[in-house]
């Protein structure tokens, strides 16, 4: 039984993070449903990785992130890793997760976080303002992977996070015991 991981799951209001969780774990969110502002819950996940061992999940559903206001410091010297969740159906939302990315890239002060992207309310087909090329094009660019997915089908929800969990749950081995021929990656960190 691997430990847990702490996976802060980040983004603008709205965008469908609470949703996401609710679906994932519990297979249920009524979409269009008006529920109160997330204060901040901690979702305990346990997830299958791609080798069949079972990782737990500690993932705290942050509220939503108002204009101008920051992540809280502290999350970043807590967080194994981070799901920043955007919709399809909004620029400004995406914009949000190239902020927080590089916020992530200032602030995790060398630790080693795993980052997965998730463009949410694909459904939404008419609002899209999104382009799924331009976004894949930022996520290449930035090395993180990036899936669109819609809370209306919970399938689109189980790659994300089965990748989250093996990676998360590699990336721990991979410090304590280096795989030989397999560099670990530079980071660019200047201070
Ligand atoms: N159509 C559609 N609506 C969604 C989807 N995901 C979330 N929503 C709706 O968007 C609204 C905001 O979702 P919520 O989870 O509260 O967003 P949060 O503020 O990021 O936690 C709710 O009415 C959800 O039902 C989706 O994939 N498709
Ligand atoms: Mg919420």
């Amino acid at each position: 039984m691997g430990k847990g991981y702490k996976v802060v799951v980040c983004g603008m209001a709205s965008v469908g993070k609470t949703a996401i969780l609710e679906q994932l774990l519990y297979g249920k969110h009524t979409v269009g449903l008006e529920e109160g502002a997330t204060m901040e819950d901690v979702y305990l996940a346990s997830v299958e990785t791609d080798r069949g061992v079972k990782e737990q999940l500690r993932l705290y559903d942050t509220s939503g992130l108002q204009e101008g206001v920051e992540l809280p410091k502290h999350y970043f010297s807590v967080a194994d890793g981070f799901v920043l969740v955007y919709a399809v159906t909004s620029l400004e939302a995406f914009q949000r997760v190239e902020l927080l990315k590089k916020e992530i890239d200032v602030f995790r002060d060398k630790k080693e976080v795993t980052v997965i992207v998730l463009g949410n309310k694909t459904d939404l087909l008419e609002q899209r303002q999104m382009e799924t090329e331009a976004a894949q094009q930022w996520a290449r660019a930035e090395k993180v992977r990036l899936w669109e997915v819609t809370v209306t089908d919970r399938k689109t929800l189980l790659e994300p996070f089965t990748f989250l969990a093996s990676k998360l749950s590699q990336s721990q081995n991979k410090s304590t015991f280096p795989l030989p021929g397999r560099k670990s990656k530079v980071n660019n960190c200047d201070n």
